[in-house]
């Protein structure tokens, strides 16, 4: 029972009277609405969906919540899962979602960042080694250009191939052959995955940048659902917000897609965003990489509720100052603009021409 005095105990706003929009309860207890994740099959999927399902338990106690399996793939889970599955919301890793989502759809939360860094996992006969240690031609697991460009150039003693599908499949194919001396992963999708263990090295920004998005989790969600909006706005941490609102600008500006060799690192700092950004050729010879900052302290005090429809790079963040949100998307449209000045757009279009030449 969640009704008290017109006002549902459950969730901090009133928008449906008579009858809680959120539990669908009205003042007799009769529940009714429930709310519908959508998720991906993987396993790191569910495990992602469910955190999320956890938070939004504990903060809405009486809410109904269903999660939905969908066996949709790739890009098509953007609009088929949302329009089509009818679900309410779907749990992402922000890097996998696009600087532009399809109309009608908006991020409606960016949770926490973990790590946000990449790890090397070694086949069980290498433990003790690292990425310098391993012998002269050791093979390297990764399909991203990103990750390929940067320890090309920094361990050139290594090679790189192609390793594809889920992270068991991936785990599995470096444990039970010997294609594989290391594979490169994301620290947090491991974490999460319960594999912290087989980490065996985290790659610090000089030897690997992180993509644009990376260790955080996005829940997507109707931009014109606002029942639904406020209820996930409350997952968004302001840091994380921010950081990847200027990640996402840059990579946007730069015209960079999710598939070509781009990676950034940012931090929040007394008051000031910083963002680095760097573009390589695929074999990591040519790069370019810079670094910039800006204030995100809100000076205007009338910006700190923002308009609910605003949407930067694909993000809803009515609860974030919006000041500061243009401010860092200002960031990655400035340092985009300063690295095309110096030739970005060069180096990305010959590694796109390559790579699709493969
Ligand atoms: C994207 C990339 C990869 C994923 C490209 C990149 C890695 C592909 C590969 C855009 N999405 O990182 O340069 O290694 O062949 C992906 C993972 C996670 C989200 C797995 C991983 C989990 C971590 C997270 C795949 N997407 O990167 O190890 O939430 O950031």
């Amino acid at each position: 029972m969640c009704w008290e005095r017109g006002v549902c105990k459950n969730v901090s706003f009133n928008l449906s009277w008579p009858i809680c929009f959120l539990c669908q309860q009205d003042g007799n207890g009769k529940a009714s609405r429930v709310i519908r994740i959508g998720t991906r099959k993987s396993q790191l999927a569910r495990i992602q969906t469910d955190s999320v399902a956890d938070r939004l338990k504990e903060l809405y106690p009486d809410i109904h919540l269903e999660i939905v399996a969908m066996s949709t793939t790739g890009d098509k889970i953007l609009d088929t899962a949302l329009s089509k599955v009818r679900v309410d919301l779907v749990v992402h890793s922000l890097k996998d979602l696009p600087t532009t989502l399809p109309p009608g759809f908006t991020i409606g939360a960016v949770l926490k960042r973990e790590n946000p860094h990449d790890a090397v996992v070694l086949h069980p006969q290498n433990v003790g080694k690292t990425l310098d240690s391993l012998p002269e031609n050791s093979v390297i697991g990764t399909s991203s250009l990103r990750r390929a460009a940067q320890l090309k150039k920094r361990f050139p003693h290594l090679k790189f191939n192609d390793i594809r599908g889920n992270l068991n499949t991936r785990l599995k194919k470096l444990d039970e052959k010997d294609d594989f001396a290391a594979i490169i992963l994301a620290a947090a999708g491991l974490r999460r995955m319960g594999w912290e263990n087989r980490i065996s090295q985290i790659l610090g920004p000089e030897d690997c940048m992180y993509a644009v998005g990376q260790g955080a989790l996005a829940v997507e969600v109707r931009a014109r659902d606002v029942d639904i909006l406020e209820m996930v706005s409350v997952l968004h941490d302001p840091d994380t917000v921010l950081r990847c609102i200027a990640e996402r600008a840059f990579l946007r500006h730069l015209e960079g897609g999710c598939s070509v060799p781009v990676a950034v690192h940012t931090q929040v700092k007394d008051s000031q965003l910083y963002l680095t950004g760097a573009v390589y050729s695929l074999d990591g010879s040519d790069s370019l990489k810079e670094t910039m900052q800006t204030s995100i302290t809100a000076n205007d005090k009338s910006s700190e509720e923002v308009d609910e429809r605003v949407q930067r790079v694909g993000v809803t963040a009515s609860k974030v100052p919006g000041e500061a949100q243009d401010r860092a998307e200002r960031l990655g449209v400035d340092l985009a603009n300063l690295l095309l000045s110096k030739g970005a757009k060069e180096i990305l279009t010959v590694a796109r021409q390559l790579n699709d030449a493969r």
